[in-house]
């Protein structure tokens, strides 16, 4: 398995209630499309960001996926919550074999290095890993398992295709389809195909069924099961990796917003039959980082990785700072200016926490709270720390132990070290 060193997260007083502050994160989820609360009062939090396909570095917009869902990991901590995280590889799927296919390496090795080097970039971003770093090729039985469950419930059929006899799951027919993205019809049809569906394919009873196991083609990695020889579908991975970890209706399942519909939708559909529970109680989505007008994409080949940024001697606390000055819900678009203008704010801080005094940092830190507990509102939480930040460099304040009080807060809760 691949190691994902832990981040140590500095343990920081409480702000007593005194400012109004809420005491539970609350998010506005796809699902609900309105501020909800997310997680539990005390207790155990449960949560699942999809992982990547690795068959290509990280960029921008991942990184805006993970950085964004640290946050609440981070602000359900502060809360005094356990917060239990899984994460999976899409390690096994059409566009890592065919990009494998295409540049004659071997898939395994394309992933292992892929899988490499997110990791190292994810570290240098200051990401809490998650409890549980799972392949999909590392839990083909639970994915057969699960797949099992269906076919107990009279979900699942083979497509009619003699050499291709792949399995296909009812969607369509889940109690709640439809619950997580809220789309119509039509609209599931185009999402279905642009983000990794088969609306086309012959013989399907429902052009929204999707494929839980795909019979091995030649040249493709496939596994023994019951099922016959072959591999996992997309969703079904992530559905399977969750159940097992986190259990029925953990608290938020979490990704990109391209993953709403299809994956999430599915996911949510395939444990729902399955288990005749809920999957996640939320849905919570990130908006689409895009580079040169058009959404940062591998297969679109606009990209800006991390690691180039990182090598040409960016500070990764930099790109955090930039990622964490955009709202998590919101599209925007990468352009060198954003690392400009947070290279000016890291260094003002960095000035800020290193005076000898400064400003009461309990009052500040409570509005930072309330920022970040409200819709994960990061913006807000940055241009309250400048105006802390402004005022320490303009040698206002006689409190000794601010500075060190807001650098521990800083690293705790946004993931910024100074
Ligand atoms: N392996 C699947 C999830 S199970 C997958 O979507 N992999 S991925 O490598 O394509 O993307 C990894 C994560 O980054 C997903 O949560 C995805 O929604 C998110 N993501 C991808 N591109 C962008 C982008 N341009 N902006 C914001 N998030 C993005
Ligand atoms: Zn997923």
């Amino acid at each position: 398995m691949h190691a994902w060193r832990p981040v140590e997260v500095p343990t920081i007083p409480a702000t007593p209630g005194a400012y109004g502050l809420p005491d539970e994160v609350s998010l506005v989820t796809t699902d609900a499309r309105r501020l909800v609360p997310v997680g539990p009062q005390q207790g155990v939090a449960g949560l699942y960001v999809c992982g990547i396909t690795p068959y290509d570095a990280t960029h921008i917009g991942h990184a805006f996926t993970y950085v964004s869902f640290d946050v609440l990991n981070r602000v359900w901590r502060d809360l005094g919550l356990t917060v239990q995280y899984a994460q999976n590889v899409t390690d096994v799927d059409d566009p890592l074999l065919e990009r494998a296919e295409q540049t004659g390496e071997d898939w395994k090795e394309l992933a292992t290095s892929q899988i490499d080097l997110f990791r190292s970039d994810m570290e240098a971003l200051r990401v809490i890993p998650p409890d549980w770093y799972v392949p999909a090729t590392a839990i083909i039985d639970e994915v057969v398992d699960l797949i099992e469950q269906l076919r107990a419930a009279g979900s699942i059929y083979q497509v009619d295709d003699p050499r291709y006899p792949d399995w296909y799951f009812r969607a369509a027919q889940a109690p709640g389809f439809g619950e997580v993205s809220h789309l119509n019809r039509a609209q599931m049809l185009g999402e279905f195909a642009e983000h990794g569906g088969d609306p086309d394919r012959p013989g399907k009873e429902d052009a929204l069924d999707c494929l839980v196991w795909r019979m091995e083609r030649s040249g493709e990695p496939a596994w023994d099961s019951s099922l016959g020889r072959g591999r996992p579908g997309w969703h079904i991975e992530c559905t399977a990796i969750a159940l097992n970890r986190l259990g029925r209706d953990f608290s938020v399942q979490a990704g990109g917003r391209d993953l709403a519909f299809p994956h999430h939708e599915m996911c949510a559909a395939e444990a729902v039959v399955a288990t005749g529970e809920p999957f996640a109680q939320s849905y919570a989505h990130v908006g689409m980082v895009s580079l040169d007008g058009q959404k940062m994409s591998k297969s679109l080949g606009n990209l800006e990785l991390v690691s180039r940024l990182v090598n040409q001697g960016m500070d990764p606390m930099t790109v955090r700072l930039a990622l964490l000055a955009q709202h998590y819900r919101d599209d925007w678009e990468w352009m060198p200016s954003l690392a400009e203008s947070a290279q000016r704010r890291l260094d003002a801080w960095r000035a800020a926490v290193h005076a000898p005094t400064g400003t009461a940092a309990e009052p500040t830190l409570a509005d930072v709270r309330y920022g970040l507990r409200t819709d994960l509102d990061t913006p807000m939480a940055l241009a309250v720390i400048d105006e802390w930040s402004s005022a320490v460099l303009a040698g206002e304040g006689s409190d000794e132990a601010a500075p060190g009080q807001m650098a521990a807060a800083i690293d705790a809760l946004l993931g910024v070290t100074l």
